[in-house]
């Protein structure tokens, strides 16, 4: 009975400690929630009404199972239907009364398909499905259909969508297909199992005990990716490894796809370009060597051996000290298309990252990427999808989208986001991402005409791609909670229901998730839903307002560190991205500045590219603005800065109140653990904005108004916070 706990914890808080004991006592199962469920917990319905209509609804199950992600797929089914019931709903051969929902795991040759039916499935692909009403032998039923195995096992997570959020059951006609091909999570995980930019604890993937023992969290890792569309993993770091390409290792990686392949995940490794020369005892690497090539085609039928369906590589090259083809004088093009010719005949992709710069490259560090990529355009094997970052530096809490997005129609460029939140407050802030990812998502790139959507590019539609993609860097973890923070998760679900459908919008995503992760009792679900909502820009505004960006202490990214300069390289300072001076601040990226806004489509250039026009949200981006400049707000540039830092302090506190409010609406353990972190982000975001606003005003020399806090300490005792031991690096 795995719903008792819950129900005992609520009683428990109710009426008090006693009875809590008392059920610890009686259901020794009981335990407190922490979070491992994720978003498929599974409870009781607590609404009565609901609970009874569906019970009415669904009087047996008919699913026949003859391939492991079938029994997967019916396993949870019958998982889902126990614990959200409460009740044994009969798993049986045949239909034998109204209500049964029936899966058609395969073609259903016996029934009678009707034509409507027939167009949904045409239209659902081979990873979507049809979820309808649809008389079974003149009785009312359901259906779950799919052409593939796959698709049926995503029909099954919708349909326990459809009870986890309380929609109706009446009158179903659902066709869903995934509009993005690949939708894959990268995991930064090292082999000795650190995490790189990982905050949740260590690596899930343990690979001294592969390929021996294997925990049962990779199924549940597998399953909570299946349950929100994602069908790919990344599982090692970008900065790579050649070791995970000995044999020793591929087989460690085989026992993981074993574990993975019946949730629809497939593996990909992250390919280090001088592998043949570590492990291969060549000389060199150069791509254009055939020995060379020869080695990697050899590398990866072993592979192939073992793993048949095996993804393909994913490549950091000539990036941050990473080797790649440009050691030879060879282009990004020669260096994938030498590994892309490896896995071609398996089947596999090579995803090759854009995240190119180099600071011996005077050029502006936003505009580089372009540079190089745009020359390149069409020159790829057709198995090869181009890794973009959502924009054009790293992942900061705001960028505008990435000018190469629109800009090469004849490569697939999927797109990449981070889930993990290096720049936004790492384990404990409150960021919910979904908001980042719609705002670039739904941007117009104008490459063809208005109405370019990012989106566009990446589901392919726009350039007629016959690949797409969207990565997210993951941000799991041995963590009991996965993500080192309960309300973290919330973007691993947001980033698999956009790769899924990337025009969903994030009150959605945050409905359901917070519906499925905690209760839709709309007390609880509408104020924490606007909380999560306002939550990205809160960030935003405590951090690098107005468009500034990469602010942050130096190494670690966490704290404020906007004074960082000197060191290995100007494009890893805080200075060469704030540019404040006497007269103002801002990166002069205009037309007679880096001219970095001359790579997007028109008018953009135009309209970012003037003081009058410039939204205000990338202002110091593509500007170096006066301090006294007038804004929209009436306000000076210098008075608006403090405005917006104060802002996003506020609404910290906003989001406490929030918190607050809501309490005994839900299990103790997880709001405890909210309520704390919250503190943590009320407290580090003052320090952000006293740091920075403290750093700011010896530019501009002017005085901080009447009704902002004064900053708690000196500029000089903010800047002597030495780096601690912080998580990720
Ligand atoms: O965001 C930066 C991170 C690096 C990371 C790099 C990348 C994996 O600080 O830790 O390296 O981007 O995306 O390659």
């Amino acid at each position: 009975m795995p719903h008792v706990q819950g129900r005992i914890v609520t009683a428990g808080r109710a009426v008090g400690a006693g009875i809590l004991a008392f059920a610890v006592l009686v259901a020794p199962r009981a335990r407190a929630e922490d979070g491992y469920e994720l978003w498929l917990r599974y409870r009781p319905i607590s609404d009565a009404e609901v609970l009874a209509r569906y019970r009415a609804s669904i009087s047996e199950v008919v699913f026949e199972a003859s391939s492991p992600m079938l029994e997967a797929a019916r396993e949870e089914l019958r998982r889902g239907l126990r614990g959200l019931l409460d009740a044994e709903i009969p798993f049986v051969r045949e239909a034998t009364r109204e209500g049964a929902l029936v899966v058609w795991s395969s073609r259903p040759s016996t029934l009678a398909v009707s034509p409507s039916l027939r167009a949904q499935l045409r239209w659902a692909g081979a990873e979507g499905f049809v979820i309808r009403s649809e008389p079974i032998r003149g009785r009312p039923a359901m259906v779950i259909a799919a052409n593939t195995n796959a698709g049926v096992l995503y029909g099954v997570f919708r349909f326990l969508r459809l009870l986890q959020t309380h929609e109706s059951l009446q009158d179903l006609s659902i066709v869903e297909a995934p509009r993005v091909e690949l939708r894959v999570l990268n995991h930064w995980d090292n082999l000795d199992r650190t995490v790189e930019r990982g905050y949740a604890g260590f690596s899930l993937w343990d690979w001294h005990k592969l390929p021996d023992y294997l925990y049962p969290r990779y199924t549940d890792y597998a399953r909570a990716n299946a349950s929100i569309g994602v069908n790919g993993t990344v599982l090692t770091n970008v900065n790579a490894n050649a070791t995970v390409l000995t044999p020793e290792y591929v087989r460690k990686v085989a026992a993981l796809a074993d574990v993975f392949r019946r949730w629809g995940i497939r593996v990909y490794l992250t390919a280090r370009f001088s592998a043949p020369i570590e492990i291969g005892g060549l000389e060199t690497a150069d791509p254009l060597v055939p020995e060379v090539a020869t080695w990697w085609k050899d590398k990866a039928a072993e592979i192939y051996r073992v793993i048949p369906d095996f993804g393909g590589f994913l490549v950091k090259a000539n990036s941050e000290g990473q080797p790649g083809p440009q050691d030879y004088g060879r282009s990004h093009a020669e260096g994938a298309n030498m590994l892309a010719d490896a896995v071609a005949p398996h089947g596999g992709v090579v995803m090759w990252r854009a995240f190119v710069y180099s600071n011996e490259e005077p050029e502006d560090r936003a505009k580089q990427a372009w540079n190089e990529f745009t020359p390149l355009d069409g020159s790829f094997r057709s198995n090869v999808l181009i890794q973009v970052k959502n924009g054009p530096i790293d992942f900061q809490p705001r960028e505008p989208f990435h000018p190469l997005f629109g800009a090469m129609p004849q490569t697939p460029l999927m797109m990449e986001f981070q889930i993990t939140q290096e720049y936004l407050g790492q384990a404990t802030h409150l960021a919910f991402l979904a908001p980042l990812y719609e705002e670039v998502l739904r941007a117009d790139t104008y490459a063809r005409g208005e109405g370019s959507l990012v989106s566009e590019v990446i589901d392919g539609t726009l350039h007629d791609y016959p690949r797409t993609g969207m990565a997210g860097v993951a941000n799991t973890g041995t963590d009991r909670n996965w993500c080192g923070s309960v309300m973290a998760c919330a973007n691993w679900y947001a980033f698999g229901r956009l790769a899924w459908d990337p025009d969903l919008g994030s009150a959605t995503i945050a409905d359901e998730w917070l519906r499925m992760t905690f209760t839709s009792d709309p007390n609880f679900v509408e104020p924490v839903k606007t909380m999560m909502l306002a939550s990205r820009e809160a960030g935003v505004d405590y951090r690098t307002p107005l468009g500034l960006h990469h602010l942050m202490a130096r190494g670690h990214h966490w704290g404020p560190g906007p004074w960082v300069s000197g060191g290995p390289r100007a494009d890893w300072t805080s200075v060469y991205y704030h540019r404040a001076d006497a007269e103002g601040i801002g990166f002069d990226r205009t037309r007679t500045g880096s001219d970095a806004v001359g790579q997007y489509f028109l008018p953009l250039p135009e309209r970012w590219g003037r003081l009058e026009t410039v939204p205000e949200k990338y202002l110091l981006w593509f500007h170096h603005v006066p301090w006294d400049h007038r804004m929209a707000s009436g306000r000076t540039l210098w008075e608006e800065l403090l405005h917006r830092y104060q802002r996003g302090v506020d609404a910290v506190r906003q989001m406490q109140r929030t918190w607050r409010s809501v309490d005994g609406m839900i299990d103790p353990e997880r709001h405890e653990q909210v309520r704390a972190f919250l503190a943590i982000q009320e407290k580090e975001a003052r320090w952000w904005r006293d740091a920075c606003v403290l750093y700011f005003q010896t530019f501009s020399k002017r005085p901080i108004p009447d009704g902002y806090e004064p900053p708690a300490h000196t500029l000089e005792e903010y800047m002597a916070i030495q780096e601690r031991p912080v998580p990720g690096l």
